[in-house]
């Protein structure tokens, strides 16, 4: 790739600037397989103290200022009073994860369960991470359903819908104002026959029905193998239902690993249609999350790493030669064509990066930055005692 131009470089640095990346709370707090849950030092034991390790993280990277709630592994008894303490620290909350798949009574589906009275609880919990929203200033629900069944016969599918629609219904028209519905789909697990919500046709299909405050979200760890993921990204945009990401990697199922990771390439395809439609700003009103855990690796700087992932992949996006790409295309000209993407995805863009956080007033190294500051040394030892969070309520 030649010599940037003055004119390209201000463009790439302006957007790189507004771009905004959103942490998720859980990825602070301790996971693991269905194995092993191998705990670290200094893991954040409250809500608070995840909001303080994500205000951390946008120190560092400055395009990280919100972080998203999962309820209840974030309930506290004062919303507000939450929401003003991120504040306090910088940030501010963001999307409303619901939890409709870790109690008893959903063994057999939350809102399709065959039971009104399972329906009913369930639709309860969505509607109350509304009020959550009303109380925060959160702008999304999100939603994703573990439903589904794991033996052909075990219920009528056309009925699962039926209640699944109802659900969604009714959780859409509590909804004011800005706030919105956003949908996730997945492919296949908890649920191994029949999921309820297993792609993202299904999930367009159904936020159409419910209305147009109603989006899909991508979580690029979803589908099976070889999914040409940034088609569906292009197809979303196109018909205005694409309302969010969780970014994170896999190589086998729904691996949970850092966002660029495993396929670098797939993260630049996606926001090439991104950057394509002209969606990468918030004004977009296209969120980008990260759904991640961090199992092995030291999370805080995990979080970081996977932050500049999506940074890289973006300033790469950003540098595709559209004219030449779009000349090469009329013409039918099919290497020319892929050479344009080539072109930028091979452009090493951390000195750029390091230009852009220079401009910010950060440290060109986020995460050198954040080992020297002291940070993990003060929650190694302040956050000894106690219980560390978890994915239990
Ligand atoms: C689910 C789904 C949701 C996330 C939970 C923790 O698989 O990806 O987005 O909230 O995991
Ligand atoms: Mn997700």
């Amino acid at each position: 790739m030649t010599e940037l131009s003055g004119q390209t470089r201000d463009r790439v640095l302006r957007a790189l600037r507004a771009q905004r990346i959103e942490t998720p709370s859980w990825a602070y707090g301790n996971s693991g397989t269905r194995f092993k849950v191998f705990p670290q030092e200094g893991v954040a034991r409250t809500p608070q103290e995840k909001i303080d390790d994500a205000a951390e993280v946008h120190r560092f990277t400055g395009v990280a200022p919100s972080i998203a709630l999962h309820i209840p592994w974030d309930a506290v008894d004062d919303y507000a009073g939450l929401a003003a303490y991120a504040a306090d620290r910088g940030i501010r909350l963001g999307a409303i994860n619901s939890n409709v798949f870790q109690d008893n009574d959903y063994k057999l589906g939350s809102v399709t369960n065959p039971d009104p009275g399972v329906r009913r609880k369930a639709i309860g919990h969505l509607l109350e991470c509304v009020d959550i929203m009303d109380q925060t200033g959160s702008p999304d629900l999100k939603l994703w359903f573990s439903d589904g069944t794991n033996y052909p016969g075990q219920d009528d599918s056309r009925d699962r819908q039926d209640r699944l629609a109802a659900a969604l219904r009714q959780v859409y028209d509590r909804l004011s104002g800005e706030q919105r519905m956003l949908l996730e789909y997945k492919l296949f697990e908890p649920a191994f026959y029949m999921t309820d919500v297993p792609d993202w046709g299904t999930a367009y299909a159904h936020c159409i029905d419910a209305g147009p405050r109603a989006q899909v979200v991508i979580d690029t760890g979803h589908h099976a193998p070889g999914t040409n993921i940034e088609f569906i990204v292009a197809f979303l945009l196109r018909a205005r239902r694409l309302g969010a990401f969780d970014f994170n990697s896999r190589f086998y199922a729904d691996d949970d690993l850092m966002v660029g990771s495993a396929d670098p390439f797939q993260l630049f395809r996606i926001l090439h249609e991104i950057v394509r439609a002209d969606a990468l700003s918030p004004a977009s009103g296209i969120t980008f999350m990260l759904d991640q855990c961090h199992n092995i690796e030291p999370k805080i700087p995990a979080i970081i790493r996977s932050v500049m992932n999506v940074q890289e992949a973006t300033a790469k996006a950003l540098l595709v030669d559209t004219a030449a790409l779009a000349a090469a295309q009329q013409a039918g000209d099919v290497l020319g064509a892929n050479a344009a993407l080539m072109d930028a995805y091979n452009t090493d863009v951390r000195p750029l990066l390091a230009e852009l956080r220079e401009d910010m007033g950060l440290h060109p190294d986020p995460i050198a930055a954040y080992h020297r500051s002291g940070y993990f040394d003060r929650i190694r030892t302040g956050r000894a005692s106690g219980q560390q969070a978890g994915w239990g309520a």
